[in-house]
């Protein structure tokens, strides 16, 4: 346990191996997670990581989840003792919370971490005087650098073996606390210590009790006129003093004026109120232009190197329905997913660079101004953009933003930022319907428009979320308290590590529903009911033999209507004419189906239906070839500019999505919002295609 960004999730990584997620910002962990590590040779340790905490007050929902832990409410997490950990840099606020947990009398290791950071402020602290101060092991780590850990893991064997006893000292006056309302409590609770039952007091409500326990407890508070804010000023009061006193035991401290430190220099610059927005400006552009630069050229590769594995396969394996299967199922399948690991990669690394240094808490304070005036907060900036990632972990983000009207907002939004699943879809049809130019030698025009996508779902999120607030009836107060952590230097093995992790979930998680959507879609544009595919061969036979020169069109032809004869292409000329006033035929009807599940289904299926649907020897085009080819019976090309808009619009604001709805469920508990979510972006997305269509056509 500790204060946000104390380093808690370093040390949790360094004791147990895991790899939980660390960045330089406060709130990163949202959530528990227990792992395990051995401390000596006879015990081994369950530790669990939890979300920092400023307090024994909670307020945001992450906080709520290390409080129940600690007050013995959470019956999944019950420690046997608590690693306490604090940031020497700032010990005093850090201190606060530590006084806290002793009081709860649970036995305390407490780490100190950060001490380079402390030395270098110039703060020099007696660590064996702390301990005597507080009554606990004070041991000093550095987790960025796997430093102390065996001293630690030494001070929490001790407190084993010695049967972890609770710290003895008070920092309150539990004499004047335990008479009034807590001497009732007793009553009910007989082992309980004083400041625990004060907390059983003030939010009881939100514990696990039984109906009549909670009436019993609001007739101890009502009879004693309990105030809470007296309660708690007093409180706080009372542990700044006694803290005042242990540091200047403890503690010499530099004048903190006389040394500005790197980050206040930095600050000068990044937050000016004009060379701040420009370089916030500049390094979004320069996020984005790298996403569709940097990433090209391997995945050009990937894609070649597929088109030819297909070709050879197709060319090789028997004519049978299993190479079939291989050839169009799963190689088709499988590059439209390994394609766009480059992308995924390189935008999560710079999404991690930016959390690392630090800018990204610099990003928040920013555009709090402009978030407020949507109903938003700086605090959803955070979510916002990890959101360019994936919605997922960024709707559990949204927990550390204290209001709930402005969390619940920003989790209605955070869908409609442009996730990294988007990239397949949008990547294909640029490279489709926007010429490859260069402006200024640098600018990609391609770039350029994949930029305005990404700008135009913030946008709409933005409207959507100043539409809304009309709407949720939440009243609040709302504020923005954000503590700048300060710039570090990223860790490049943290980052490239995230790299390869996300992409190997990518591959994994997505690359499962996309197998299986592919083999499924296979199996239906391969067969049909009755006997409609027989036809038309037994059609296409008779022609060709009347007019063997034309055979390899005719052959194309009879591709596509055996694939309309299809169950897949059934239910394409089904939604067909719903789809119709988009710009979309029906193939592109099953790709919307299909995508309702994941949206980076999109090019499996299409890679799936233009290889079903065509020749041997066309197996060795690219799928963007074979799109370019694709025509309307009349002859038209399917993927002009006005479709190919029209489609990445609908893209970008439908939710299709299923791992998104399950996540906003658990976090808002319940369908209602799930459901609003469904309807509003779908909705939205039919909007926005229309008009797109209109204006590029
Ligand atoms: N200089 C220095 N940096 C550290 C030390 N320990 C951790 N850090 C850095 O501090 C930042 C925060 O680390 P985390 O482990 O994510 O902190 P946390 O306590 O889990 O934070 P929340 O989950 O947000 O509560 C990271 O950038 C770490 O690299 C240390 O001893 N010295
Ligand atoms: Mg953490």
């Amino acid at each position: 346990m500790g204060n946000p960004n104390s380093g808690k999730t370093s040390l949790f990584n360094s004791l147990t191996g895991l790899n939980q997620k660390v960045g330089n910002f406060p709130g990163v962990t949202v959530d528990k997670k227990t792992g395990e590590t051995p401390i000596s040779k006879e015990w081994k340790a369950y530790i669990t990581d939890l979300p920092g905490t400023y307090s024994l007050y909670p307020r945001r929902a992450d906080e709520w989840v290390a409080y129940k832990v600690l007050l013995g409410q959470d019956p999944d997490t019950v420690p046997d003792m608590v690693v306490l950990v604090a940031d020497a840099s700032n010990l005093k606020r850090n201190l606060l919370f530590a006084s806290q947990i002793l009081d709860l009398k649970i036995p305390v290791v407490i780490a100190l971490t950060m001490m380079d950071l402390a030395r270098k402020k110039g703060t020099q602290i007696d660590i064996p005087g702390l301990e005597l101060e507080l009554g606990v092991p004070v041991v000093s780590i550095n987790p960025r650098k796997s430093k102390g850990i065996p001293e630690l893991k030494k001070a929490i064997e001790g407190m084993i073996t010695l049967g972890a006893t609770a710290p003895h000292f008070d920092f309150i006056d539990n004499q004047a606390l335990a008479s009034g309302p807590i001497a009732d409590l007793k009553k009910l609770y007989s082992n309980i210590h004083p400041y625990p039952a004060l907390h059983y007091l003030m939010h009881h409500k939100n514990f696990n009790f039984t109906k009549s326990r909670q009436e019993e407890i609001e007739n101890i508070e009502i009879s004693h006129k309990f105030n809470q804010a007296k309660t708690q000023a007093n409180e706080v009061m009372q542990r700044y003093h006694r803290i005042r006193q242990v540091m200047k035991q403890t503690v010499i401290e530099d004048d903190p004026l006389a040394k500005k430190m790197m980050t206040d220099r930095l600050d000068n610059i990044l937050l000016h109120r004009v060379w701040g927005y420009l370089i916030l400006v500049t390094v979004l552009f320069l996020l984005f232009q790298s996403i569709f630069w940097l990433a090209q050229y391997p995945m050009n590769g990937i894609d070649w190197a597929f088109s030819e594995m297909q070709g050879w396969l197709g060319r090789t394996l028997p004519d049978v329905w299993w190479g079939n299967l291989i050839v169009n199922g799963l190689v088709a399948g499988l590059g439209g997913i390994v394609i766009f690991i480059p992308q995924i990669m390189i935008l999560f690394g710079l999404i991690t660079l930016l959390e690392d240094s630090g800018y990204m808490a610099r990003i928040s304070f920013l555009t709090d101004k402009v978030m407020r005036k949507v109903g938003l907060n700086g605090k959803s900036v955070m979510p916002m953009i990890s959101g360019f990632a994936c919605a997922v972990p960024a709707i559990m983000s949204a927990r550390n933003i204290e209001n709930q009207k402005e969390r619940l907002l920003t989790i209605l939004i955070t869908p409609l930022m442009s996730c990294s699943a988007r990239l397949p879809v949008f990547t294909i049809l640029i490279a489709l319907i926007i010429p490859n130019t260069y402006y200024i030698g640098f600018l990609s025009l391609q770039g350029l428009v994949m930029m305005g996508l990404y700008i135009f779902g913030v946008v709409v999120a933005l409207a959507v979320a100043w539409i809304a607030r009309f709407f949720v009836k939440i009243n609040e107060k709302s504020f923005f308290i954000l503590e700048l952590p300060i710039y570090r230097a990223p860790r490049w093995k943290n980052a490239a590590v995230t790299m390869v992790e996300k992409a190997r979930i990518f591959v994994m998680e997505a690359g499962k529903i996309i197998m299986i959507i592919s083999l499924v879609l296979w199996f239906l544009s391969s067969y049909g009911p009755g006997n409609g595919m027989e036809a038309v061969d037994t059609k296409y036979e008779q022609l060709i033999a009347q007019k063997p020169e034309d055979a390899t069109e005719l052959k194309k032809h009879q591709a596509t209507d055996r694939l309309e004869q299809s169950y897949a292409g059934i239910m394409g000329k089904f939604i067909e004419p719903s789809i119709r006033p988009l710009g979309y035929d029906w193939k592109i009807g099953i790709a919307l189906i299909t995508s309702f599940a994941a949206r980076e289904v999109f090019v499996g299926t299409m890679a799936t239906l233009y290889s079903v649907g065509s020749e041997a020897d066309e197996n060795d085009m690219t799928l963007r070839e074979k799109m370019q080819a694709a025509t309307w019976p009349d002859g038209r090309k399917v993927y002009t500019l006005a479709t190919g808009m029209s489609l990445m619009v609908f893209y970008l604001l439908a939710m299709q999505c299923m791992s998104t709805l399950a996540i906003v469920k658990r976090e808002l508990k319940g369908w209602k919002w799930p459901m609003i979510q469904l309807a509003y972006m779908t909705a939205l997305a039919y909007f926005f295609s229309f008009i797109a269509y209109q204006i590029f056509s």
